[in-house]
């Protein structure tokens, strides 16, 4: 308002420019009379009145526009209305308040309830309506704006009283209020208004092809809109194109009917989700399968948005769901044989190896026609544990990859589908830093479908105390994604809004939420007695007929199927569950196998599985890529950076050229070695481009050109494999999972995730403990995923020190008791069985040859790294091409090469360590001229345990005394893992004692003074004879 009356306040008078309009035309272009209620279009009536700074119809919400029209009309009369062109020269010429306005002479025919304002002329002056050439009618107008303003109210708030619980007792927003706003009353309308005709505004569509309409039929209409069985979220989304696709979807007139064929289609799947769970009831009835019951549309809703998707070109759909319906989703949605199903409740022994899992966490992979739209489609459901949520970002990971590897990059032809219960999604964490990562330019998959099971309770626990947001879904709100929120028990509407919700990822790529409000039928599981804890609730569920029933009865009565058709399909339907039951009676074994959610053609076929490939490779290629990675952008003259790193790159080129590497370059080399191969190489994690402690700079900047970047790595070979290095999100939890799941899709790939320092797995735990240390396991998934972690004692503090190693090793697989036979094979049988591979490098080299031996192995185990931090400049931390070329290997203990090992019977004590901490011991012993005392031998593959090496080099110094000396306290770091296998591996013939810090329960002190005295101690301990 205060900016609409500055702009006319301030116009500069045009008296004298302009020949002032004949004064013969009315200003309101609708009026209201106790007699008559129309629109009117003014064609011929004129009036002036007070000054331009006080013009009646400039409030809060025109005066923006008002402003705007002006600015135009400033800049070119032409461009606006004439109406308003008129309007601006009157005013400027001095025209008094409500006399500016001049209405142009309309061509139109008047369209319906519309009347040439001539013809109402007679009646205009009685009744409080202003007389020709009088005042303009402030009401009408102010009405036309409330109007607009109700519209907007539906819009924005009409979810608030949709009708959305199947059972008619809460409210999915847990308020019962109406919102005023939604009320005519509230805009000083009364009954009596009902009848008026008000123009639409543009931002509507419940008119049709009709542009004004009662204001009785324009409540109505946005009530069916708005506030039925569909409740829309989304007029906080920040695009009009979007808000008006949506208003377009849920308010044309009519948008909602279906054809009779489509009505069949939907009893027909409502019928196979109803009878599964009805099934599986019967035949096993104590067994806990956390059935749908209550929520059965689910399974119609998944197919039609999979129908819808498939119809725009999705190829592929990657789902991650929790228990809830899984089996059924699984039958009816994948297809999955039923026989496979059901040999699950058997107690069959299983015939393949690995633990598995319970039959509602499983996996699954089919690809198969989809017969409604005569297209291939491949489904996945990954295999999730009972972390409800854990498997969201994994799920997009793999969607990515697999988009990555079709060369999808708007994500056309593969598409996420995640399924959420309402207490779940809106209670853990992972769900909002999956959505996080759903923009991002290496982490987005293009939008995801989202469908909440809505049940409205979380095991005992009712909405109002495990949310505090008024809807289960709003964390999605973040993203600007739509939210559907739909009545279970209302067929049609569920069918709509998947609908909707397919088109809205094909068109915007973006991600949205169908929360279909539903009810649990039985308790959580189908042994639970729900009526201890929500007796309310399930009194209704009880009296509550099965949506099943009701969509048929509606259907009779339509005249759409007949009571014999509904009959016959549940009947067939009945006799497919219990030919395949017959068949898995049939069945002595379960296989994991069947069960596989990313299965890899192709890769294990013809392979000898305990044949390594060499790791060490060609001089050249040591040069080649070492110089690209020393080299600035090719066009140099133009790309500027940054001195610091001109300097790094000088550094680099000489490292080069004496064949030495450092941990950045012999990392670049295993990375860029492999992407000659072919290989994709992929680097995640906080910070990862320059690197955390600034050692790696695979990014260059331009320091002129924003977003001019060069990425030395990508250009080192015509026909490499792609190299993708990205900075993440600030999580771990959610970044960890994306790159598990990338991992899954090809194993032909190098995927790494970085910690900023180690300390921020643990804020990943699920991830680690769930899905890297037991997902071969339980579900014969493997995976070749990089963890890298910095780790060691530095004096930064108890939160930058420990990436926490005691805790990989005491997830790891790997036999205190047991001694593998040795043989040639020995190493790599011990990578075969284990479940990880936990390492702590201490040369260059040696990371070099563990990358590179994630691909040379014959099958994929995730690698769980130690990194260091200092030793990333330690000017002894360096390696030798003759390290790193042909015929060398990854060494999984590096034994001394002194003066100790020349004449090892002569030397007393022989030290055990691993990462970090032996540039301390080594330079202490030289310090104090042990050489030829002390023995220091690096266990640098600390799980699978190197049992034979280990022999082998106690045996070499038969006389020296045993020692694991670890900067970690004695309860942390590898300690408890290696002292029981040392036993093992001696045989217990010979002790090892442990030098150390004492247990603690921090990691590290926070005082430096108290770091270098538990050093000192540690040295001294460890170099004492
Ligand atoms: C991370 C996590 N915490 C706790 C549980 C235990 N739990 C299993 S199901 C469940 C309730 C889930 O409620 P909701 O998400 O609404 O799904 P519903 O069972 O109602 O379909 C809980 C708490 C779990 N599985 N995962
Ligand atoms: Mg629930």
């Amino acid at each position: 308002m205060y900016r609409a009356r500055t702009v006319l306040t301030n116009l500069v008078p045009l008296a004298s420019l302009i020949p002032r309009a004949a004064p013969d035309r009315f200003a309101s272009w609708i009026l209201k009379s106790d007699h008559i209620l129309c629109s009117i279009t003014g064609t011929d009536i004129r009036h002036y009145s007070s000054s331009v700074a006080t013009e009646p119809f400039l409030n809060g919400s025109s005066s923006a526009y008002v402003e705007e029209m002006y600015n135009a009309w400033l800049a070119d009369p032409k461009s606006v209305h004439v109406s308003w062109d008129s309007f601006f020269r009157n005013s400027t010429a001095g025209a008094a308040p409500g006399q500016a306005y001049q209405a142009p002479p309309s061509l139109a025919e008047p369209g319906r309830n519309q009347l040439p304002i001539t013809s109402l002329a007679p009646l205009l002056g009685a009744a409080g309506a202003p007389a020709l050439g009088g005042q303009v009618n402030e009401k009408v107008i102010d009405d036309h704006l409330a109007v607009q303003a109700i519209i907007r109210s539906y819009q924005i708030r009409g979810h608030h009283i949709a009708k959305l619980d199947p059972l008619g007792i809460s409210s999915a927003d847990l308020d019962d209020k109406h919102p005023p706003e939604l009320l005519y009353s509230h805009y000083s309308f009364e009954e009596g208004d009902m009848d008026r005709v008000f123009k639409l505004p543009s931002t509507t569509f419940i008119g049709g092809k009709e542009k004004a309409l009662s204001l009785r039929e324009i409540l109505s209409r946005l009530e069916n809109a708005y506030c039925r069985h569909i409740g829309v979220e989304f007029m906080f989304i920040n695009s009009l194109e979007q808000c008006n696709w949506i208003r377009q979807k849920l308010e044309t007139p009519g948008v909602m009917e279906i054809s009779s064929e489509e009505k069949r289609l939907i009893l027909a799947r409502l019928t196979r989700a109803t009878g599964f769970e009805a099934f599986l009831a019967r035949k096993w009835s104590s067994e806990k399968r956390f059935g749908l019951e209550g929520c059965e549309i689910l399974i119609p809703a998944m197919k039609a948005v999979i129908d819808k998707s498939t119809e725009l070109g999705v190829e592929s759909i990657v789902m991650g769901m929790p228990h809830r319906g899984r089996l059924n989703v699984l039958a009816n949605v994948c297809r999955k044989p039923l026989e496979q199903i059901f040999t699950q409740f058997a107690a069959l022994e299983a015939a393949d190896d690995g633990s598995g899992d319970v039959k509602y966490h499983l996996g699954t992979y089919i690809e198969r026609l989809n017969r409604v739209t005569n297209k291939n489609i491949r489904l996945a459901v990954v295999a999730n544990p009972s972390h409800l949520e854990a498997v969201d970002p994994i799920v997009q990971g793999k969607t990515r990859a697999e988009q990555f590897y079709r060369g999808d990059g708007e994500g056309k032809k593969v598409m996420s589908l995640l399924l959420h219960g309402d207490a779940a999604f809106c209670g853990q964490g992972i769900v909002y830093e999956t959505f996080h990562l759903s923009d991002l330019p290496d982490y987005t998959t293009h939008g995801t479908i989202h469908i909440v099971v809505n049940n409205q309770i979380g095991f005992t626990t009712d909405p109002r105390h495990s949310r505090s947001s008024p809807y289960c879904t709003d964390v999605a709100r973040v993203v600007n994604a739509p939210i559907f929120h739909v009545n279970s028990d209302d067929p049609e509407a569920v069918m709509h809004v998947c609908k909707i919700a397919a088109e809205w990822r094909a068109t915007f790529h973006k991600d949205v939420v169908i929360d279909i409000v539903s009810y649990r039928r039985n308790g959580h599981n189908e042994i639970d007695e729900p009526m201890f804890t929500q007796p309310l609730m399930y009194r209704k569920i009880k009296t509550t007929p099965h949506v099943l029933d009701k969509y048929s009865k509606r259907l009779i009565e339509e005249g759409v199927v007949t009571t014999e058709e509904v009959k016959d399909v549940r009947d067939k339907y009945e006799k497919i569950c219990e030919e395949s039951y017959l068949n898995a009676r049939k069945e002595t074994h379960i296989k994991y196998k069947d069960w596989l959610d990313s299965p890899w053609s192709g890769f294990f076929e013809g392979k000898d599985p305990l044949k390594v490939s060499p790791t060490g490779v060609k001089e050249d290629t040591l040069v080649h890529i070492g110089k690209r990675m020393s080299s600035p952008p090719p066009n140099a003259a133009e790309f500027v950076i940054h001195k610091g790193i001109e300097r790094i790159l000088r550094s680099r080129m000489e490292m080069v050229e004496s064949r030495t590497v450092d941990w950045a370059l012999g990392e670049g080399m295993a990375f860029g070695s492999l992407l000659k191969e072919g290989i994709h190489v992929r680097l995640s994690g906080q910070d990862v481009e320059r690197g955390t402690f600034s050692h790696r700079h695979h990014v260059l900047h331009h320091q002129l050109v924003d977003k001019a970047t060069y990425r030395p790595l990508c250009h080192l070979y015509p026909d490499q494999g792609p190299y993708t290095v990205c900075n993440s999100s600030l999580s771990e939890f959610g970044v960890l999972g994306f790159e598990l799941g990338y991992s899954m899709t090809n194993p032909n790939a190098l995927v790494c995730w970085e910690a900023q320092f180690g300390d921020f797995n643990n804020t990943a735990q699920c991830i680690i403990d769930q899905f890297i240390s037991s997902g071969q396991a339980k579900w014969v998934r493997q995976s070749g995923l990089v963890m890298l972690n910095p780790h060691g004692l530095e004096g930064m503090g108890p939160e930058h020190s420990s990436a926490r190693l005691e805790r990989f090793l005491q997830m790891s697989s790997d036999d205190p008791d047991y001694f593998p036979p040795e043989s040639e094979e020995f190493a790599v049988r011990q990578l075969h069985d284990i479940n990880w591979i936990v390492a702590n490098c201490s040369t260059p080299a040696n990371y070099f040859h563990i990358l590179r031996r994630q691909i040379a192995l014959p099958f994929r185990k995730p690698l769980i790294l130690m990194t260091p931090k200092s030793l990333l400049r330690h000017p002894e931390a360096k390696s030798s091409f003759d390290e790193m070329t042909e015929n060398t290997q990854f060494l999984r203990v590096i034994p001394d090469q002194g003066p100790a090992s020349q004449n090892p019977s002569s030397v007393k004590k022989l030290l055990f360590c691993t990462g970090k901490v032996y540039y301390d011991l080594r330079k202490a012993r030289e310090e104090r001229k042990l050489e030829g005392d002390i023995a220091i031998s690096r266990v640098e593959q600390i799980s699978p345990f190197p049992y034979d090496l280990i022999k082998k080099e106690c045996a070499k110094y038969s006389n020296a005394s045993l020692a694991w000396a670890q900067e970690e306290a004695k309860n942390q770091g590898s300690w408890t893992y290696v002292q029981p296998r040392f036993h093992t591996a001696l045989s217990g013939s010979r002790d090892v004692s442990y030098v150390g810090r004492p247990t603690a329960a921090s990691p590290a002190t926070g005082s430096k003074m108290q770091h270098l005295k538990e050093l000192n101690a540690l040295l001294d301990d460890a170099l004492s004879l």
